[in-house]
């Protein structure tokens, strides 16, 4: 039997053709469906429109999930990302408030952190954002969790020097880091297992008002064959400056300050950038177009640099100040 289509279908279908989006086209087709003539010939035509419309919604609906709310997602600040791992109330939300002024919940109860929260950790110029995050309990952790690890760029170890538990914890948190293929990259740079991914890290040891002078000392002569360590304590005194250079010598980052051809230079907010960017990558993370239009630099800087001008390929040292034209 013939489908006899009236006119109206023929300039519907048209339409459905020029759509754009899937919106527009279920609509189109939900039309086609509703003009068409209702006997046996157009049966087959119908359960193909219907099953156009069906496989275009659940193409919608699949776009949603991927977009959905991640509650573990963390914005990232124009500086380093440093991760705090450690067990169960080892202070990690302490020093994350001490260090940043941020106030993450700490108390005297484990399990007190259940989400990252972030906090920027300024000193000396230098700038860290410190992401606390849940314990590490026995030999796994959640996937996110690693998640977040493998991405950062760095990580503290938050370890209590006041308990004689730790050192047998801190084994079990090595085993939980390979298992979900992290490395933890001391300063001698050692080679990461195959299928790892290296994480540079120093140690925190905290509580370290709370410890008996002898196991604090013990614990640091074990950390440190491996890890730059710091002596720290979340309410007592942080030790900031040394936690400060430990992060920026382990992450190998320095201070970069840049200054507007006429203007002072901004001696308050220098870019956090990897020891040994050039002077055009700095004009690359300053902004695109500079790195695109540069002509030449001016340095300040170190013994030797008043004002020369230098080229694309310069590397730059520690504080020094930069006029990019
Ligand atoms: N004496 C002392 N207590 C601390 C220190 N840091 C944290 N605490 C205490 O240890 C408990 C656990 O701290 P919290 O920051 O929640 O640990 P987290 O589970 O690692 O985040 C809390 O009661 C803190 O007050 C420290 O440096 N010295
Ligand atoms: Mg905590």
């Amino acid at each position: 039997m013939p489908a006899n289509l009236p006119p109206d279908y023929f300039a519907a279908e048209e339409r459905y053709r020029q759509a754009k989006t899937n919106e527009e086209k279920i609509r189109i087709l939900e039309e086609m469906l509703a003009i068409m003539p209702k006997h046996k010939g157009t049966d087959h035509l119908k359960a193909d429109l219907r099953s156009k419309i069906s496989r275009l919604q659940k193409e919608g609906s699949k776009k949603k999930v991927v977009a959905r709310y991640n509650p573990y997602a963390v914005e990232r600040e124009d500086c380093p990302q440093v991760v705090l791992i450690g067990p169960p109330n080892s202070g990690k939300s302490s020093l994350l408030n001490a260090l940043t002024g941020a106030a993450s919940e700490a108390a005297e109860y484990p399990y007190t952190t259940v989400k990252p929260f972030p906090g920027i950790f300024r000193c000396d110029n230098f700038r860290f954002q410190l992401l606390d995050l849940p314990p590490i309990v026995g030999d796994s952790m959640e996937g996110w969790m690693g998640d977040l690890i493998r991405a950062s760029d760095g990580a503290m170890i938050v370890l209590d020097v006041s308990r004689a538990e730790t050192m047998n914890e801190m084994e079990t948190l090595f085993i939980a880091l390979d298992n979900a293929n992290v490395f933890l990259q001391g300063l001698k740079g050692e080679n990461p297992p195959l299928g790892t991914i290296p994480k540079t890290a120093i140690a925190a040891l905290n509580k370290s008002d709370a410890a008996a002078p002898e196991a604090l000392e013990s614990l640091k002569g074990e950390f440190e064959e491996r890890f730059i360590t710091v002596k720290t304590s979340a309410v007592g005194n942080p030790n900031s400056n040394d936690i400060c250079r430990g992060l920026a010598r382990c992450l190998k980052v320095m201070r970069i300050y840049t200054k507007i051809p006429g203007r002072q230079a901004d001696m308050d907010e220098p870019y956090i950038v990897n020891v040994g960017t050039n002077v055009i990558s700095l004009a690359g993370i300053v902004h695109r177009e500079l790195a695109e239009n540069f002509k030449y630099a001016r340095v300040w800087g170190g013994k030797t640099f008043d004002g020369q001008r230098v080229g694309k390929e310069h590397r730059l040292e520690d504080e020094y100040v930069v006029e990019l034209h």
